[in-house]
């Protein structure tokens, strides 16, 4: 089979792209696509043309594996095929179901019309992968939408769902049977007379307002955080209004180029393959299939069961909620309505879907009605007994087959495991709060889970819309036990006299949401004393933790909460306290540490290093599979800016070498132990290596 059918249907030359898994715009796809039209506009038998997509999608856009290989710039490029398009005789209509996304919905941008299924969605994404549309999408789209949607559209890179782009006029009708229905529609244009190609239709675009970009910016601009594509983007549609359309095609090659040169788009490009390679698991065959989850107990319904809950709803997966009485069910049931309602308000919902994904999640009193489950997730509060007792319960009153999973943030799976008769089908599934929200879900394997759990766990998390990584069994798993390097490393500088403004802002301005000083005082601080408290139990003999929080807690600041933390709050406004920075001084006064001033690239070095040093430990003990996962797991589960690939592609952007020193020194500062090189890293800087090296040494025993 070839990767484009050409057949005739009533007089409509049907061009079916078959080219899986996505149908991606690959030199061959290109090829097949250009004889198809070629041979069908050369056809007098042929009245019109049709383009379609076999298998789930349309087409899903260049074929991003081409990228920097000879094929992605080999004739027909899509802008050869899309002249070919939009000069055809012929009527050609794309006939759009699952998914026309990037270079995809650009080609049926040139067709004469475009016809989808009612679940069809569309969308330009390429600002995703730090790039803009460059096959003409800047152009062609706000000619039918009008520049506002398109600035919002493609400036997110979002899904638009077939009824939402029929009503913006990007597709011109919802059809119920894909192919015949394009086909009839097609030869309805060969009757009646075709419309004129979308580079043609400028009323949409002329006379804008050029404050409308301005605008644009200064309100939208807040949220790209050191992404450039973004503002490129803005500057290709805003040429669309003000050039003609060649030399505004001409500006947008230019600044696609640029784009496709950026560290960015590398760093995107890698983050976009790792987040699919870190649902393949080496140690689990390809012939494992998944069970099927048809429906979830969640015991807990708090902030974390609640959302965990919804994230099953959400992806129309039926949820069991359970917890301990009527009362704390009915708080729990009032907070998610409360949600799906603060959605439904944001216009992020309709009614209709508020009520069916409500309608999903039913509470439960007890234990005695869960024979009807595939899988459990526990999350209730970190208490080992606790769990365990509920483990147990759980074993005795679901079916032999469901998955008993916990949402523990750091507690031993294997000790929880213990408490059942079936360790193979325990397994960690650490969400991320708010659960709903989060992308990041951390499966985390105990001695025994067995490859057909972990195969489970992977699917359903893709399944539910989040981002899965297979963590192994240690403290804190791969985020949070990298975690505490940056969050305690930030207080080691304060003590050193730093200030939480310069700290944060230098962690902000890379790209973080939030420094780490403004997180402890959202989070709040008295439960992290209680932390700390457990974790200087184990600390190691050459070690110091910090007791900054400890001070602030004895003084009242609990955070925002108390108006008072690291900062003052005016509301949610933070101040900087001067308050704030004699308790600083005071506490580094009695550790008897000497103070001194910090550039912000030696601040940026010392919160953002050791993740990447701690990252290689993990590696290193097989608690992270690649150093990828890593990447995916603190983009998702803690807002590492996804533009710099994640903190181990940034490490090897910026130079191992420089990650090294840093641990050196740390380690000496802060404690070889926990804070000294990886002995990989050391490795892999010696020998002048990379990360994609790191199997092969570590299997080697380093
Ligand atoms: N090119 C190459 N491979 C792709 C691909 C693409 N565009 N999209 C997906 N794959 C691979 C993916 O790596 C995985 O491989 C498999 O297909 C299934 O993917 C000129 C320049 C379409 C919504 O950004 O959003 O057009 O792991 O697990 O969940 O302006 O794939 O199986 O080996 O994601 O069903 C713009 C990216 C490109 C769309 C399907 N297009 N893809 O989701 O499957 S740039 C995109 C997606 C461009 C133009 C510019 C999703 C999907 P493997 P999957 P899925």
């Amino acid at each position: 089979m070839s990767t484009v059918d050409y057949a005739v249907q009533s007089s409509v030359a049907v061009l079916t792209v078959a080219y899986p898994p996505v149908n991606a715009l690959s030199l061959a796809v290109r090829a097949g696509l250009g004889e198809g039209v070629a041979r069908a506009i050369a056809d007098p038998a042929v009245k019109a043309i049709v383009v379609i997509g076999s298998g789930t999608i349309f087409i899903a856009g260049a074929d991003i594996s081409e990228f920097g290989t000879p094929n992605s710039a080999a004739e027909p490029r899509l802008q050869t095929l899309q002249a070919q398009f939009e000069a055809s005789p012929k009527p050609i209509v794309a006939a759009i179901h699952g998914t026309a996304l990037g270079g995809g919905l650009e080609l049926a941008l040139t067709c004469h019309a475009r016809v989808a299924v009612q679940s069809a969605k569309v969308g330009l994404p390429e600002v995703k992968l730090g790039l803009l549309p460059g096959a003409g999408g800047t152009i062609r789209l706000p000619r039918l939408t009008g520049v506002v949607v398109a600035l919002e559209a493609i400036t997110t890179g979002r899904h638009i769902g077939a009824v939402e782009a029929n009503k913006l006029g990007i597709v011109d009708a919802i059809v119920f049977d894909l192919k015949a229905d394009a086909i009839g529609y097609a030869l309805k244009l060969a009757a009646e007379g075709t419309p004129p190609p979308v580079r043609d239709r400028n009323d949409k675009i002329t006379g804008v307002d050029p404050k409308v970009f301005a605008d644009f910016r200064a309100r939208a601009g807040k949220k790209w955080r050191g992404q450039i594509a973004p503002a490129r983007i803005v500057d290709v549609i805003e040429a669309a209004t003000t050039r003609s359309f060649d030399d505004a095609k001409a500006f947008e090659n230019e600044q696609f180029k640029a784009l496709m040169e950026s560290d960015q788009r590398k760093a995107l490009i890698h983050y976009f393959f790792a987040e699919r390679e870190a649902r393949k698991i080496p140690d689990v065959p390809a012939d494992i299939k998944p069970l099927p989850i048809r429906k979830v107990v969640v015991i807990g319904s708090g902030l974390m069961g609640g959302g965990i809950a919804m994230s099953f709803a959400n992806a129309g997966i039926p949820v069991k909620l359970l917890d301990i009485d009527a009362e704390a069910l009915a708080r729990g049931m009032g907070v998610i309505r409360k949600t799906y309602e603060t959605s439904l308000s944001r216009g992020s919902i309709t009614q209709a879907q508020l009520d069916e994904r409500f309608g999903r999640i039913e509470p439960v009193g007890g234990y005695d009605d869960l024979g009807d489950v595939d899988m459990a997730i526990e999350a209730v509060f970190e208490d080992m007994a606790l769990k365990q007792k509920i483990f147990a319960l759980l074993d005795k009153a679901t079916p032999p087959h469901a998955i008993l999973g916990t949402n523990t943030s750091s507690l031993d799976i294997d000790q929880i495991a213990s408490a059942t008769t079936r360790p193979d089908k325990v397994i960690g599934a650490h969400f991320f709060s708010p659960a709903n929200v989060m992308k990041l879900l951390e499966a985390v394997r105990g001695s025994k889970t067995s490859a057909e759990t972990i195969a489970t766990v992977m699917a359903l998390g893709k399944q539910i819309g989040k981002a899965p990584v297979l963590a192994g069994n240690c403290d804190g798993f791969i985020g949070n036990r990298m975690l505490q390097y940056y969050t305690v490393n930030a207080e080691y500088m304060l003590e050193r006299g730093a200030t939480p403004e310069q700290i944060d802002r230098v962690a902000e301005q890379f790209g973080m949401a939030m420094g780490p000083l403004a997180m402890r005082d959202l989070a709040g601080m008295a439960q992290a004393v209680n932390v700390r408290a457990v974790r200087k139990l184990t600390l190691p003999a050459d070690e110091r933790m910090p007791e900054l929080v400890e001070r602030m807690v004895e003084a009242g600041r609990i955070g925002q909460k108390s108006s008072a933390g690291f900062y003052r709050y005016d509301g949610r406004e933070r101040l900087p306290d001067p308050a704030a920075l004699d308790l600083i001084r005071a506490e580094a006064q009695r550790q008897g540490i000497e103070q001194r001033s910090f550039t912000d690239e030696e601040i940026l070095a010392r919160l953002f290093h050791p993740l990447v040093n701690e990252g290689a430990k993990e590696l290193e003990e097989g608690i992270a599979i690649r150093a990828s996962d890593i990447d995916v797991a603190w983009v998702n589960g803690y807002g590492f800016p996804v533009h710099t690939g994640g903190p181990m592609f940034w490490g090897e952007q910026i130079g191992l070498d420089k990650v090294l020193a840093t641990a050196r020194t740390l380690g000496a500062e802060n404690g070889q132990t926990r804070w000294g090189p990886s002995r990989l890293l050391e490795r892999l800087v010696a020998e002048g290596k990379g990360w994609k090296d790191a199997p092969a040494l570590i299997a080697a025993g380093l």
